[in-house]
């Protein structure tokens, strides 16, 4: 930037889309994350190639990089697997001191946390909602509503992205919904 000079800046936000220079962009579709539900009978009969959620990010320097931040926005479709909310895979950061924060856009849903000692709880997310995600809890997001769920997420470049733990070992509770509201089961 030369001194004096008046720009615009190169990304953009205009409370539901994020992008601009660099915005990376991925998408899972229920094949994809078909191992995270319980009903496996249920999501054979399903058409797995449906996107099941995307994001798009600014990540303006390469992750690792301390001292750095991110931000991205997630999409999740409405929809069920079983009696089970499409959700995203979910994740603990891998380095454990990295915090995030998560805020509701559009649509209802639920934050689901997990400590490491298998406590899980919810918050629920709407539009307008902010939630602090602190060092070393697990998160995932579950749609509970008719309409597409979208989220907004802001966290360290070095936090990194452990998804085997939860690839494996999953939650310890899961969220489904029980004569039409969501419970933790
Ligand atoms: C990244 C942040 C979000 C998620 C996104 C998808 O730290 O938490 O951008 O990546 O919501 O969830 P997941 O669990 O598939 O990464
Ligand atoms: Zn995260």
């Amino acid at each position: 930037m030369k001194d004096q000079e008046i720009v615009f800046s190169p990304y953009f936000f205009n409370g539901k889309e994020i992008g601009g220079q660099g915005a990376v962009k991925s998408r899972r579709t229920l094949g994809d994350i078909k191992g995270i539900f319980a009903d496996s009978e249920a999501i054979e009969k399903m058409d797995l190639t449906m996107e099941a959620y995307h994001v798009a990010s600014i990540m303006p320097m390469a992750e690792g990089t301390p001292g750095g931040i991110y931000m991205g926005i997630t999409y999740i479709a409405p929809g069920k697997v079983g009696n089970e909310y499409f959700m995203t895979k979910g994740h603990y950061h891998k380095n454990p001191e990295s915090v995030e924060y998560y805020w509701g856009v559009e649509g209802q849903g639920m934050l689901i946390l997990m400590d490491r000692d298998n406590n899980v709880w919810a918050e629920r997310m709407f539009p307008g909602s902010l939630h602090y995600i602190p060092a070393d809890i697990a998160h995932r997001v579950a749609n509970v509503g008719e309409s597409e769920l979208v989220f907004a997420a802001s966290w360290p470049s070095d936090a990194g992205h452990d998804y085997e733990t939860i690839a494996k070992d999953g939650f310890a509770r899961r969220l489904v919904e029980v004569d039409g509201e969501p419970k933790l089961v």
